[in-house]
C-alpha cells in the first residue's frame, strides 16, 4: 500500500498516480507538491499509452481544486429554490438532515421516491457503484439506466461481440488504413493523435467520418462529411458494396460469425448512390471508401460515440463495427477496430456490491425531465445528485430545471463545485477530487488499471463518495458506521483477481496478460453465447418497431431545418471544468447557412426549437458541413446569454438500442439577436 498522504504534508515530493476522469486515456500522471499543495501535473509514462504528456484540462487542475467555485464545506440552501445562496453547516447537521429527509420521503411515499442520480463524474471503480449502491439498494431506491451515453454503442458491442476487447492505442503504428469514424481525438483522447499521424508517415491512408472537419478530417485523404445520424446508411452501402463484389471474407464468416444474410439483407436496401444521397455525400468519395476499405490491410476503424447519439445510433454502430467482420480485417495486428475497452477486464461491481438489486422502478436517466414532473406512484420526492451535473448534461434542460425547481423536491447535490445543478439543490455536500482521494482508474481506449491515491491535503472539508455514503448508511440503519475510504479501495480490489489486485496495489498500474494490446480474433474472441460474432442478433430489444439496421428518416422540419450536432469541446471533460471558462459560447454554422440569414462572425442568435432557445454568439465557419450547426456539450448555463445550453434543444427521444440519448436528433433555426 502507498502511504497515506498526510506523511507528505511537509516538504517537497513527486508522486505517481493517476486521471480517472471521463476520457479513453485515463493518463499516469506525475504530480509535484509542497507541503501538501499541488505545484504541478504532468504525464508520466507509467501507462505507455501516456507517452509522458497529458491534455491542458488537467496540467491546470490546480485551478479547480483552489478555485473559487471550489465547494469547501456542507451547506443547506436558505434562498429560494435555484437561487443558489446557502448558508454553511457542519457535516453532522448536513448528513443528519438529509438522513431524516430521506427517512421521511421512504415513510411517506416507500424507498422508490427516492432518485440517485450519477454518471459521468469520474471513471474510477471506486467513485461510483460502491457504498454509494449499497446505500440505495438496501433502501430500495428507484434504479437509474445509465443511458446518457455510451448505451447505444454499448448495446451494439456486446450483441455483436460480447464487448470483446479492441485494438489499443499503441497498435495504431501497424495500420495502413485507419477511419476515424464519429471520434474526435484531437480533443477527446488526445493520444491517440501522434500514433494516427505516425501511422500515415508510413504509408498508412486515413479515412474520417465527421459532419465536421475536425483536425485530423484536414490531415485525411478523404473526409466523408456526411449529415448527422446517417453513418447507418452509409455503413450499410459499404457492406453492401463488398457483398455485391464478392469482397467479402467467406472462410472468416463460416468459422466466426452468424446472422450475416439477416445483415446482407438490409444492406441490399443499400446501393451507393441511396446511401450518398441520404447522407449528402459524394458517391464517388463513398465508393472510394468502399474500395479503400476492401482492399487495406491492417485496416482499422476507431469507432467514437458522434454516431450513436441519434434515433439511429446504435444499429450505425452494429453496421460500422460489423465491417471489419465482412471484409476480413481481423486476425493481424492494427486490423480490427476500436469501440471502448472498459469491459476488457471483465470485471463486474457486482462483486463488490454487498447488496442485492432491488426490482425497483427503472428510470432511464434521459428522462430526469420527465421524471421529475410527470412520474408517479410513487413521485420522485428525493434526488441524490453525485458524479454528475444534469441542469446541463440531460436532454431537455428546460423540463429538467422545471422539475429541480419544484418546492416539494428534496435535492441533495454532492460535488466538487458549484455546479448548475448544486445551486438547485436543498443541501450542497462538498466531495473530494482525484488527488484527494483513492480511486482505481480503467481506461477505455488503451486497457489498464492504475491506482489513484490521495496526494495533496484535501480542500477545506471535502469527503469522498464511499466515505460519505457509508456515513449516510449508518445514519440510516442500513450499514455498520465508521468505513473509510481506504478501506473501500481494500475492499473492492479484493474482489478483483489476485494476479491484478497485486500488481495494482503494488505497482500502481496492471495491464493485461495481453500485454495490453490484444490482436483480435488471434488473443482475444467475442464473449458471446458460441463465441461467435453475431452480425444479426434477432433478439436484441429495438426501439421503433421496423427492426436492426432499419433506417429512420432525419427529424428535420420546414421550421426547424437545421441539425444541431453538440460535440466535446477541448476545454471541459462533458460539464466537468466548466467553471473555469469564461467567454461565450458560439454555434458554429456554414457559410451558406450564415448568408440565408444574413449572419456573420460575431452576432449574437437565437438558436431555437418547440423545446426551448439558446441566445450565444455565431462563429461562421467551413468547418461544419452546410445544413449542421455545432454547438459544444458541455457548456454551462453561464456560458450562454439566456442561460440555456444545447441541452435545452436536445429532444429525450431515445435511440433504437440501449435507451440511450438524442441529442443529435436536436433540430432547430437559426435567427438574428443582436448585430455584432
Ligand atoms: N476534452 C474532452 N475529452 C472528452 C470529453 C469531453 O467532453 N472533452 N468527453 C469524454 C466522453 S464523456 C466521451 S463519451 C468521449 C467522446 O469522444 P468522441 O466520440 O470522440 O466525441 P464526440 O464529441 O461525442 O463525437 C466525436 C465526433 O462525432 C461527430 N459527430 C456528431 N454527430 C455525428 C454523426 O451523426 N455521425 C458521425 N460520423 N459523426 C458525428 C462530431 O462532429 C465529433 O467530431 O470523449 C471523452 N473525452
Ligand atoms: N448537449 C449534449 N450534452 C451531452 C452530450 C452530448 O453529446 N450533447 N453527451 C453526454 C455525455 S457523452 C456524457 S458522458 C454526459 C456526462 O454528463 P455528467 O454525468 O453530468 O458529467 P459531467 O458534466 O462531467 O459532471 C460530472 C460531475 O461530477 C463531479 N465529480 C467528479 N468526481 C466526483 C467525485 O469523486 N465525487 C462526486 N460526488 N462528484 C464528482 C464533477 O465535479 C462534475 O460536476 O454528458 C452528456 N451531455
Ligand atoms: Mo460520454
Amino acid at each position: 500500500m502507498p502511504p497515506p498522504s498526510s506523511s507528505l504534508t511537509w516538504g517537497y515530493a513527486t508522486i505517481d498516480t493517476a486521471c480517472p476522469l471521463d476520457c479513453p486515456d485515463s493518463c499516469s500522471l506525475s504530480v509535484s507538491i509542497e507541503t501538501g499543495r499541488l505545484v504541478a501535473i504532468d504525464g508520466s509514462r507509467r501507462q505507455p499509452a501516456t507517452q509522458g504528456f497529458i491534455c491542458a484540462k488537467v496540467r491546470h487542475f490546480d485551478r479547480r481544486v483552489y478555485g473559487d467555485d471550489r465547494l469547501r464545506h456542507p451547506a443547506v440552501r436558505t434562498g429560494p429554490k435555484g437561487s443558489g445562496t446557502f448558508a454553511r453547516v457542519s457535516w453532522d447537521e448536513a448528513l443528519d438532515l438529509v438522513a431524516e429527509r430521506i427517512r421521511q420521503v421512504t415513510q411517506a411515499y416507500g424507498g422508490a421516491a427516492v432518485l440517485p442520480f450519477c454518471y459521468g463524474g469520474s471513471n474510477g471503480l471506486l467513485t461510483q457503484d460502491t457504498r454509494d449502491a449499497e446505500l440505495f439498494r438496501r433502501l430500495g431506491a428507484s434504479r437509474l439506466a445509465r443511458t446518457v451515453c455510451a448505451a447505444p454503442s454499448g448495446a451494439a458491442a456486446q450483441a455483436l461481440y460480447g464487448k470483446m476487447a479492441g485494438v489499443t492505442y499503441l497498435d495504431y503504428a501497424h495500420a495502413k488504413l485507419i477511419v476515424i469514424w464519429g471520434a474526435n481525438p484531437s480533443v477527446s483522447g488526445i493520444h491517440l493523435v501522434p500514433l494516427v499521424r505516425e501511422a500515415q508517415r508510413n504509408g498508412a491512408t486515413l479515412i474520417v467520418v465527421d459532419p465536421r472537419e475536425t483536425p485530423l478530417a484536414r490531415h485525411a485523404d478523404l473526409h466523408l462529411a456526411l449529415h448527422p445520424g446517417t453513418d447507418l446508411p452509409v455503413a450499410l452501402a459499404l457492406h453492401n458494396f463488398l457483398f455485391e463484389r464478392g469482397l467479402v471474407d467467406e472462410a472468416f464468416l463460416a468459422r466466426h460469425a452468424k446472422g450475416v444474410d439477416g445483415l446482407r439483407a438490409r444492406a441490399a436496401e443499400w446501393p451507393m448512390d441511396r446511401a450518398a444521397g441520404v447522407a449528402g455525400v459524394d458517391v464517388a468519395a463513398l465508393e472510394q471508401f468502399a474500395r479503400v476499405y476492401a482492399a487495406a490491410s491492417p485496416a482499422l476503424i476507431r469507432c467514437g460515440w458522434g454516431l450513436e447519439r441519434n434515433r439511429n445510433g446504435g444499429s450505425a454502430v452494429m453496421a460500422v463495427l460489423a465491417l471489419p467482420a465482412v471484409a476480413g480485417k481481423f486476425g493481424v495486428r492494427g486490423g480490427g477496430y476500436t469501440m471502448s475497452n472498459s469491459a476488457a477486464w471483465g470485471l463486474k461491481s457486482s462483486a463488490w456490491i454487498d447488496a442485492e438489486e432491488p426490482a425497483t422502478r427503472l428510470v432511464n436517466m434521459n428522462h430526469l425531465g420527465r421524471a421529475l414532473t410527470d412520474y408517479d406512484d410513487p413521485p420522485v420526492t428525493c434526488l441524490f445528485v453525485y458524479n454528475c451535473n444534469p441542469a446541463v448534461t440531460v436532454p431537455d434542460q428546460n423540463r429538467v430545471l422545471k422539475g429541480l425547481a419544484r418546492d416539494d423536491l428534496f435535492t441533495v447535490v454532492f460535488d466538487q463545485v458549484m455546479t448548475d445543478t448544486a445551486r438547485w439543490a436543498d443541501v450542497v455536500l462538498p466531495a473530494t477530487t482525484f488527488l484527494e482521494h483513492y480511486d482505481v482508474a480503467r481506461a477505455y481506449g488503451p486497457i489498464s488499471l492504475q491506482l489513484v491515491r490521495p496526494v495533496i491535503d484535501v480542500v477545506g472539508e471535502a469527503r469522498s463518495n464511499p466515505e460519505v455514503f457509508r456515513d449516510l448508511a449508518a445514519r440510516l440503519g442500513v450499514a455498520e458506521v465508521g468505513e473509510d475510504e481506504a478501506e473501500t479501495l481494500l475492499h473492492v480490489t479484493g474482489r478483483l483477481p489476485a494476479a491484478v489486485r497485486t500488481d495494482l496495489l503494488d505497482s500502481g498500474v496492471v495491464t493485461p496478460p495481453h500485454a495490453g494490446a490484444p490482436v483480435q480474433f488471434v488473443d482475444v474472441f467475442p464473449n458471446t453465447p458460441g463465441g461467435r460474432v453475431d452480425l444479426f442478433p434477432v433478439d436484441l430489444a429495438v426501439a421503433h418497431g421496423d427492426g436492426l439496421y432499419a433506417w429512420r428518416p432525419d427529424p428535420a422540419s420546414a421550421a426547424y431545418p437545421l441539425a444541431l450536432i453538440s460535440p466535446a469541446s477541448e476545454r471541459t471533460i462533458s460539464s466537468t471544468l466548466g467553471e473555469l471558462r469564461n467567454r461565450l459560447a458560439a454555434v458554429d454554422m456554414h457559410p451558406d447557412d450564415a448568408a440565408e440569414r444574413g449572419l456573420t462572425t460575431g452576432d449574437a442568435v437565437r438558436v431555437y426549437n418547440e423545446l426551448g432557445e439558446v441566445q450565444c454568439d455565431v462563429a461562421v465557419t467551413t468547418r461544419v458541413r452546410r445544413g449542421t450547426v455545432s454547438l459544444s456539450k458541455g457548456l454551462w448555463r453561464r456560458h450562454t446569454l439566456n442561460g440555456a445550453t444545447a441541452t435545452a434543444l436536445a429532444p429525450d427521444s431515445l435511440a433504437d438500442l440501449g435507451g440511450g440519448a438524442c441529442f443529435n436528433d436536436a433540430r432547430v433555426q437559426v435567427a438574428i439577436l443582436v448585430k455584432h
